[in-house]
C-alpha cells in the first residue's frame, strides 16, 4: 500500500514546503493528438466541465496523477457476446484479461467501498465495469449505486456499458446522480460490427450476424444521444482490432465528437489464445504500440482522446496503473470509526494546491522547451507512483509512463508495462531483459533511483537512465534534462 499511494500526511508536508509557489494556471499546450483527456486541467475545458472531470482519473490526465477509482464487480451477466471476451475473464471493454477475484452483492460492494475509502483518501470515483455489463445487471448496479451514494455522497459514480440497454435506463441513471458513463462503440458500420460481435440478446431472444450488429449499433447511438441530452459526461471506448476496424475508427471518432461525447478512448485489442476468446483462438492479433499510435494520430483533430487508459480489471482499486485491489476483498471491513470524509477533503485541498504548483511548473517547462528542445519528439519513460513526480525507483516500477517532449511541450502518450526488477534486494535478469524490450524506442528513463548494474545494462542497450531529478515534477525534469543536453551539444560544438 505504501508503494502505491502517497500518504496524506507526507503529501501535505510536501505541499507545505512548496507554499511559496502560487497557483497560476498554465496556458493550454498544443497537442498533435487533438487534446488528450483534459491534459492541462482547468485550462483546456470549460469551467463547468472541469468541475465534473477534475477528480476523475479517467477523464482527466491531471487527475490521474492524484486520484484513485475503484470498481465493484456486481455485474456478472452480459447481454451480448464480443469476440474479444470470455465470460470467465474481466470485461475487456474496461479491463485487462484476468479472472475477477470475486463477484460481489450490492451489500458486499458497499462494505468493500467503505473499507477502501477508510484507507485511501485519494478515492474519488466508484465505477461498475463488469465483469459483465452494468446495465444487463441493472437491479444490482442501481442498488449498489444507491448504497454508495448514501454512505459516500462526495464520491462520484461511474458506469460502463456496451450500450444495448442504455436508452431504457437513462432516467434511472440520472435519478441516481451517476454523472459519468462509458459506452463501448467499436464500429458504425454493421458489416464491420458483425465481425466483432457473436450475438446479442433482447427480451430473451437471441440475434446474430449483421442483423444483431445493426440492432446493437442503433441502440448504442440512441443511448449515446440520450445520455448526452441528459447531461451525462460520456466517454466512448473503442477496441482497435487490426484488419477489422482500424481504418474505420476515424469515422467513429468523428461521430463521437459530433454526438457530443466528452472523450474517445481507443484501446488496443488484448488477444491471447490462453484467454479462450473467439479472437484469441482464431489468431486475431492485437495492434502493436506503433499501430495504436498511428490510429490515434490519424484521428487527430477529432474527438478529444484518452491516452492514459490502463484497461483495468473489473475489480481494480487505486491509482490507474497501480492496482491494489488484491489488498481488499469481500471480507474487508471498514473500521468501526473513521472520519474518512474529512481525510478525503483534506487530500482534495492538498491536490488543489499541488495542481496549481504543478501547472506553474509545467508552464515554465514548456517555455524552457521552446528554447532547448529539438524539432523531433523525444520519447521518455518515467517511473512514478503518482502526484506527477519522478518518485519511484527503477526496480519498483510495474509500468513506465511514456512522455513525448518537443518544442511544443511534454505530453503523456501512453504507458508500457513491466515487472518489478528488484526482488527482495536482488535484480532479476530475465525481468530486466523483458523491460529493455518493453522500452524499445525510448531514449531516456527518468527514475528516483537505479543501481549501477541495471543502469549499465540499459546503457549497453542504448537507453540512458537518469536519476538526478528525483522527486521533481515530470515536466520540470524533462525540460531540465533537454536543456542540459542542449548545453552539452553546444559545448561540444564550441570545442569542435
Ligand atoms: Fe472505471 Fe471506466 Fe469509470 Fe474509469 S475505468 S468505469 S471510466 S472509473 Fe478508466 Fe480503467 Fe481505462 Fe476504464 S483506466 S479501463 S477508462
Ligand atoms: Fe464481455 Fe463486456 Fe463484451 Fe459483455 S460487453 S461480451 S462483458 S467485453
Amino acid at each position: 500500500m505504501e508503494d502505491t499511494i502517497v500518504p496524506l500526511a507526507q503529501a501535505t508536508n510536501a505541499s507545505a514546503s512548496r507554499e511559496r509557489l502560487t497557483a497560476t494556471p498554465a496556458p493550454a499546450r498544443p497537442c498533435r493528438l487533438g487534446g488528450c483527456a483534459s491534459a492541462d486541467g482547468s485550462t483546456d475545458v470549460p469551467a463547468a466541465l472541469w468541475e465534473k472531470v477534475k477528480r476523475h482519473p479517467c477523464y482527466s490526465v491531471e487527475a490521474h496523477h492524484f486520484f484513485a477509482r475503484m470498481h465493484v464487480a456486481v455485474a456478472p451477466r452480459c447481454n451480448i457476446q464480443c469476440h474479444y471476451c470470455n465470460r470467465k475473464f474481466d470485461c475487456t471493454n474496461e479491463s485487462r484479461p484476468g479472472v475477477v477475484s470475486e463477484r460481489l452483492t450490492p451489500e458486499e460492494a458497499e462494505r468493500k467501498v467503505l473499507a477502501v475509502a477508510a484507507r485511501m483518501p485519494q478515492l474519488s470515483v466508484v465505477g461498475i465495469a463488469g465483469p459483465g455489463d452494468a446495465l444487463a445487471n441493472a437491479a444490482a448496479t442501481f442498488e449498489t449505486c444507491e448504497r454508495i451514494a448514501a454512505r459516500l455522497p462526495d464520491v462520484s459514480l461511474c458506469l460502463s456499458t456496451n450500450g444495448l440497454a442504455l436508452s431504457e435506463h437513462i432516467d434511472a441513471i440520472k435519478a441516481r446522480n451517476i454523472g459519468h458513463l462509458t459506452i463501448t462503440l467499436n464500429a458504425l458500420d454493421p458489416q464491420i460490427a458483425a465481425q466483432i460481435y457473436g450475438w446479442i440478446v433482447i427480451d430473451r431472444k437471441r440475434y446474430a450476424g449483421v442483423d444483431a450488429a445493426r440492432i446493437l449499433l442503433d441502440r448504442q447511438i440512441d443511448g449515446l444521444k440520450a445520455a448526452v441530452a441528459a447531461g451525462l459526461l460520456v466517454k466512448v471506448n473503442s477496441v482497435l482490432i487490426p484488419g477489422i476496424n482500424d481504418r474505420h475508427l476515424r469515422e467513429v471518432n468523428a461521430e463521437v465528437r459530433r454526438l457530443g461525447a466528452f472523450l474517445h478512448n481507443i484501446m488496443p485489442l488484448i488477444s491471447d489464445p490462453a484467454h479462450g476468446t473467439y479472437f484469441g483462438l482464431s489468431g486475431q492479433r492485437g495492434p502493436t504500440p506503433e499501430e495504436l499510435r498511428a490510429v490515434q494520430e490519424a484521428v487527430s483533430g477529432g474527438a478529444r482522446l484518452m491516452m492514459h487508459c490502463r484497461q483495468c480489471r473489473a475489480d481494480a482499486v487505486g491509482l490507474l496503473g497501480d492496482d491494489c485491489g488484491s489488498e481488499f476483498g469481500r471480507a474487508s471491513a471498514p473500521p468501526a470509526a473513521s472520519d474518512d470524509r474529512a481525510a478525503r477533503q483534506a487530500y482534495r485541498d492538498f491536490v488543489d494546491r499541488e495542481q496549481g504548483h504543478r501547472r506553474q511548473a509545467s508552464a515554465a517547462a514548456a517555455a524552457a522547451l521552446k528554447r532547448s528542445a529539438g524539432g523531433g519528439g523525444t520519447l521518455i519513460a518515467v517511473c512514478t507512483k503518482g502526484s506527477g513526480r519522478i518518485n519511484q525507483h527503477f526496480g519498483h516500477a510495474k509500468e513506465f509512463q511514456i512522455f513525448e517532449a518537443d518544442r511544443s511541450g511534454v505530453r503523456l502518450i501512453g504507458h508500457r508495462r513491466t515487472q518489478h526488477y528488484c526482488q527482495g534486494g536482488d535484480g532479476d535478469d530475465e525481468v530486466l531483459e523483458r523491460t529493455i524490450k518493453a522500452l524499445d524506442g525510448i531514449t531516456v528513463v527518468l527514475c528516483a533511483r537505479i543501481g549501477a548494474c541495471p543502469k549499465a545494462r540499459l546503457a549497453a542497450a542504448g537507453i540512458r537512465v537518469v536519476d538526478e531529478y528525483a522527486f521533481e515534477y515530470i515536466e520540470t525534469a524533462v525540460a531540465r534534462l533537454l536543456a542540459a543536453d542542449a548545453a552539452t551539444r553546444r559545448s561540444v560544438a564550441d570545442i569542435a
